[in-house]
């Protein structure tokens, strides 16, 4: 066994952690390239196409649960696609090269590149669906809120728990029309609302950094996929997540079920949708609360990377300086 094997059972390798931050740089700044261009579809392929070539470098044996779309939709990074150089640990991935494509063609605040990798066999195989979400950052009692409470009591409960009153919390929720109903709900607690147009990765992982983000609460339905990218970065540091599959058509259902989802209903916990050791790493694209979006100097590329592991709880921020310009290019 070498220093980078990981056995089934064993703590992935933390050295693993650094060869996720240089993927998600490779991709943020591939994409970055592209930013405020209009071009949503050439972005995101930028950052496919960097993020693949990185991860086939890496001693991994890789295969993708959470990727670009299923096989014949997807020509890269497609579910069930192996990634790495075959001589390492058996690890799933899941990957969002570019999460808020919509951001990055607009140069507007939250687009990063993040990805995971678990142990083989421990992140929720989630089909491109909805789902609907609950989280809340660490310090607070298990179960302090629920995905099937109400928007009002779920409210009320972190104002408890953080002994202030419901117009002092804030929630974050995607500004849109199927959220008529929670936005009014929250409302009427008197609590603040901060609406994101795109982009529910960071959103999720805002609620593990009040003190920085200001948010207390992450409420509504987002990606399936964007879901349990958020879920593995919330294990590592000790949140509450909630979420539930929206699977509101036969097709969806049968999906679904061939990805091994056997409960249509259920309620998935945190520790459900990312079960084993994992690592998270996410770049900034464009400038958000999170992190730093990609600097273009003259000499210098500049990344801001936020990298997770669940195994220890360590989050490490990186700041990096890229020279080699070429690098960036096809190698
Ligand atoms: C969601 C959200 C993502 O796109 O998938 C969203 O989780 C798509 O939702 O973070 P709509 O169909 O309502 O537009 C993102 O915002 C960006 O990929």
């Amino acid at each position: 066994m070498t220093d980078l094997t990981i056995q089934s059972g064993q703590v992935i390798e933390r050295v693993l952690s650094m060869e996720l931050v240089r993927v998600t740089e490779r991709a943020a700044v591939a994409s970055a390239m592209l930013r405020g261009r209009g071009n949503e579809k050439a972005a995101d392929q930028a950052a496919v196409d960097a993020m693949r070539r990185e991860l086939n470098k890496l001693p991994i044996d890789g295969e993708i649960v959470i990727g670009e779309g299923e096989r014949d939709e997807a020509p890269m990074l497609f579910i069930g696609e192996r990634v790495g150089n075959r001589k390492g640990p058996k690890v799933d991935i899941a990957v969002d090269p570019l999460e808020g494509t919509t951001l990055c063609a607009k140069d507007m605040p939250g687009a990063i590149a993040v990805m995971a990798m678990a142990n083989a066999g421990t992140l929720l195989y989630a089909p491109d669906v909805y789902m609907n979400k609950i989280a809340v950052g660490p310090g607070y009692a298990q179960g302090v809120v629920d995905l099937d409470a109400s928007p009002e009591d779920n409210i009320h409960a972190i104002a408890r728990a953080k002994g202030c009153k419901p117009h002092e919390v804030t929630a974050l929720i995607m500004d849109r029309p199927r959220h008529e109903g929670l936005i009014a709900a929250v409302r009427k607690t008197g609590a603040s609302i901060r609406l994101i147009t795109d982009g529910d990765v960071a959103g999720v992982i805002f609620t593990t950094m009040p003190e920085k983000t200001g948010i207390d609460i992450y409420l509504g339905i987002g990606g399936a996929p964007e879901g349990v990218l958020a879920a593995a970065a919330l294990r590592c540091v000790g949140g509450q997540m909630q979420g539930r599959l929206i699977l509101d058509t036969q097709e969806k259902a049968d999906r679904a079920f061939k990805m091994g989802v056997k409960d249509p209903v259920k309620k998935y916990d945190m520790s459900e949708m990312a079960s084993g050791d994992v690592i998270v790493s996410a770049t900034g694209v464009t400038d958000g609360a999170l992190l730093a979006g990609v600097r273009m100097g003259k000499d210098v590329i500049e990344t801001e990377t936020l990298v997770y592991r669940s195994i220890t709880g360590t989050v490490r921020r990186i700041h990096g300086e890229h020279r080699q310009f070429e690098k960036f290019k096809l190698d």
